[in-house]
């Protein structure tokens, strides 16, 4: 375009001396923070706390990221990228003033600024709540994948709900008992959302549908139940690059907010209800992890969140004036687990019933906009929804799915007649007492791209619950792309000592390397550097520290801090195995307690840090921490053992707590059982603070030893290829466990026999082992002791430990999630970086 831009209204020279500008200096800051102390507090310096603090700083802050994403909605305005958009249910984001102040470049302004007004940056930024808008794995990785999108400069939004409660907070009764408390997150005011009254959407529910007799195929869906969504942006800026990308958080409110009629009728109670129904949508973020269950509610939020969105999103491609048969070629739609798949009815329905097309016009158009990520083989977690329920809540739906289903399974007796069985395998629609839907299947079909998240995994997908998939539409559309992590937040932001200790290394700039994180295999030959080890090691050391020093602070407990860190943190689930740890270390105590004192004298000290929530309902993952913190009062109060064993379970586990317990592991534990985890995250976190890995052959831990090397990491267990007939044998040829293994047989006679607690309340866990033991923990559990006796060994050998410690660290490239978006945008989306000056 040839010659100058029209200034679209007024005087161009007055609107541009009123524009903010970005912060820049720590004069500059400090009068922002002032400013909104003053207005937007309506504060003074004679009454702000910490916390005031914090809410004015933040506010500063938001202005200058608001600068930022400004410029990168109008530069995505005048460039008409093809975008992607990420649909996740969860995004578990955490704290965000430190990302935000290292993005943006601003850190070191800030600290002197606030400095100058009275107050710390570390108080400040304790003051901030996670938004912990999320379960775990699948919602933490939705985060770091818009932290990636944004510092690539990837066109990149994303789509979630804003639940009023996260998260609940995990409370530990004296039994040890897990208690549930509401997690008010947004009771303070959240600075970092900018609510936009002006974006809503009608959301439909229940109706009836009517098919039209015309041969066209629509129907009209009527009548029923109207909520309206309203629009909260979330500011996501990329690290080293102006790129503020969009988080779009919807909210449910009733239509009218209130009935008129009835309460002109004298219903007052009537008038408000339809009100609290439809907040109620985004009221509150399921904790269920790895259960599928029909609940009318949740099934609701799925529609809610995905019709909003894919309206949104219409509206932006339709500003475009292009014929919708280039919809594919504008947008890339990434459905984070099966969560967000009514979004293909539901763009079906909009192509065919509002836009006039043709079924098989709106097919080709759905079938190249969608891509798919499955994050779990679990049969319990994939998702079904009774075909009952879904009738009533969306009917029109469910007539697309049948047709969708009626055309695919046409297709599939086509290339297989006659094959009846395996009509019924890869039906959309699962026979039984109610008939369900299966929404991993109507989302691989619905996608141009599945992946899962790991090479094992992927191939699982392949080979179990899409295989029949797989062979009929042919291997390249199955893929893989291995989870990624941030740096920034993982490695530069929780663990800043090693980060510069990097830097100063590397001999690079920070923001080199952090973007390209293969760089740090420019640490290896250091890691024969004596000094350099020592370094690194007191980075450690401090790390365990800081630790220790939050554990007394926070529960006014004494961590001894010359031994060695031992961690398992992740949501408490059978598969992940923290049942095996506990096992290991109460063997481990049984162990020292018949030692003699010059035995001992030979003993590395161990500290064992578990963490996790337990879904509500799970009433064995609920026994599981109340049996670990009943032995670690046990252990942690006999004078036998406690200086070489102690166990602390930390409540309330949350980004900010990794955060701190990372960067202090020496070993951390990713034991589920072969085949069971699809990728794992946490695993890549640790490792990139070197701290080693004691794990299964599963999940991404197998890529992650490819890279660091089979000798810096303690593998153990059988392998996935064995599960099926181990599983077969417990069924139909058991062994007792006393035979099969005396060692973990004696520690479940000493739970049984009261050692810690005299009842029988943990018989349900006991049970799930010596019964049918559906986990494999009595086929592991002697390699995983031989384990950790390797574990032992090796770490008596301090500086061996260390180069093992610089090595992993240094191999780590790979998993960061700036290589895992890229391999989404390239490979899947199409989409390329559109940065701007
Ligand atoms: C996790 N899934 C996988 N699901 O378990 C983990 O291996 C993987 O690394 C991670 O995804 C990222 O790919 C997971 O976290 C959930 O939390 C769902 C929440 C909603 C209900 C079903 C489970």
């Amino acid at each position: 375009a040839a010659g100058k831009e029209q200034w679209p209204r007024g005087e161009e020279e007055v609107w541009r001396a009123g524009i903010r500008g970005l912060d820049k200096t720590v004069d500059d800051i400090t009068k922002s923070v002032v400013n909104h102390v003053q207005t937007s507090l309506a504060r003074q310096a004679y009454n702000i706390d910490d916390l005031g603090a914090y809410q004015a700083a933040a506010l500063s802050v938001r202005d200058n990221l608001l600068v930022n994403w400004n410029e990168t909605q109008l530069n995505y305005t005048k460039k008409n990228p093809k975008r992607a958009y990420y649909l996740s249910l969860e995004f578990l984001m955490g704290r965000t003033l430190d990302n935000a102040l290292l993005n943006l470049g601003l850190k070191d302004e800030y600290k002197d600024g606030v400095q100058k007004l009275g107050f710390s940056i570390e108080d400040i930024l304790d003051k901030e709540r996670d938004a912990a808008l999320g379960n775990g794995g699948l919602g933490r990785l939705a985060a770091c994948y818009l932290d990636s999108g944004s510092s690539t400069e990837l066109p990149l939004w994303g789509y979630g709900l804003r639940y009023k409660y996260g998260i609940f907070q995990q409370l530990i009764s004296p039994e040890g008992n897990q208690l549930e408390a509401p997690d008010p997150w947004l009771d303070n005011q959240n600075p970092w959302e900018l609510p936009r009254l002006d974006v809503t959407y009608e959301i439909r529910f229940y109706g009836r549908s009517e098919r039209s007799h015309d041969g066209s195929g629509r129907a009209v869906w009527a009548g029923g139940q109207e909520v309206v969504a309203v629009a909260y942006d979330v500011m996501i800026p990329g690290y080293g690059t102006k790129t503020t990308n969009n988080l779009r958080l919807w909210e449910s409110r009733s239509k009218r907010g209130f009935d008129l009629n009835s309460f002109n009728a004298g219903n007052y109670e009537g008038a408000v209800e339809s009100s609290n129904s439809a907040d109620a949508i985004t009221s509150v973020l399921y904790p269920n992890d790895h259960t599928s269950f029909g609940k009318e509610l949740r099934l609701k939020q799925q529609y809610f969140w995905t019709a909003a969105s894919l309206a949104d999103i219409m509206r932006r491609f339709k500003n475009q004036n292009k014929p919708l048969a280039q919809f594919p070629d504008f947008v890339a739609i990434q459905l984070n687990d099966t969560h967000p798949t009514l979004a293909i009815p539901e763009l079906m329905r909009i192509l065919i019933d509002e836009e006039d097309l043709t079924w098989d016009q709106a097919w080709t158009i759905v079938t190249n906009t969608f891509f798919y990520t499955n994050h779990t083989v679990l049969p319990e977690a994939l998702e079904k929804w009774p075909v009952p329920l879904l009738e009533h809540v969306l009917p029109r739906h469910l007539q697309i799915i049948y047709d969708i289903n009626l055309f695919f399974l046409q297709a599939v007796e086509k290339k297989y007649p006659g094959d009846r069985e395996r009509l019924a395998r890869m039906s959309l629609i699962e026979e039984g007492q109610p008939k369900q839907v299966r929404m991993a299947h109507l989302a691989a079909i619905g996608s141009r791209k599945v992946n899962g998240v790991a090479e094992l995994h992927s191939d699982l997908v392949r080979t179990t619950i899409l295989k029949d998939f797989v062979e009929f539409e042919g291997l390249s559309k199955y893929s893989n792309v291995t989870n990624g992590i941030t740096p920034r937040r993982w490695l530069d932001q929780c663990n800043p000592e090693l980060s510069a200790l990097i830097t100063k290394t590397l001999a690079v700039d920070k923001n080199v390397w952090l973007k390209d994180l293969k760089l740090l295999k420019g640490l290896i030959p250091h890691a024969e550097d004596a000094d350099f080890r020592k370094a690194w090691a007191a980075i450690k050391q401090r790390n365990k520290e800081r630790l220790a020093a939050h554990v007394q602070s926070t529960l006014g407990l004494t961590v001894r801090t010359d031994a060695m860190f031992d961690v398992q943190i992740k949501r408490i689930h059978e598969y992940k195995r923290q049942t095996l740890n506990i096992l290991g270390v109460i063997h481990r105590y049984l162990t020292l307690k018949v030692m003699t004192p010059e035995e001992k004298a030979k003993v590395n000290p161990r500290v064992v840090f578990f963490a996790g929530k337990a879904a509500p309902a799970y009433y064995i993952a609920k026994l599981t921490i109340r049996l670990i913190v009943n032995v670690a009062k046990v252990i942690n109060g006999d004078p036998d053992t406690k200086d070489y064993l102690q166990l602390y379970f930390l409540p309330d586990y949350s980004v900010s707590l990794a955060e701190v317990l990372i960067p202090a592991s020496d070993i951390s534990q990713h034991i589920s059982t072969a085949g069971t985890e699809a990728s794992g995250t946490s695993n890549m976190k640790f490792c990139l603070n070197g701290g080693l890995l004691l794990g299964t052959v599963d999940g991404a831990n197998i890529e992650i030893a490819e890279e660091v090397g089979e000798s810096n990491v303690f593998f153990f267990g059988h392998l996935t290829p064995a599960v099926e007939d181990l599983r077969y044998q417990h069924l139909y040829h058991p062994v007792p466990i006393e035979e099969k293994c005396p060692a973990l047989a004696n520690v479940l006679n000493q739970i049984s026999s009261g050692l810690f607690g005299n009842d029988d309340i943990y018989e349900p866990l006991l049970n799930t082992i010596r019964q049918n033991d559906y986990y494999l923990l009595s086929d592991d559990f002697d390699s995983y002791i031989a384990a950790l006796a390797m574990v032992d060994e090796a770490y008596q050998d301090k500086e061996e430990w260390i180069k093992k410690s610089i090595n992993t660290t240094a191999n780590m490239g790979k998993f960061s999630s700036d290589r895992a978006i890229l391999e989404y945008a390239e490979s899947f989306w199409n989409i390329e970086p559109t940065p701007f000056k």
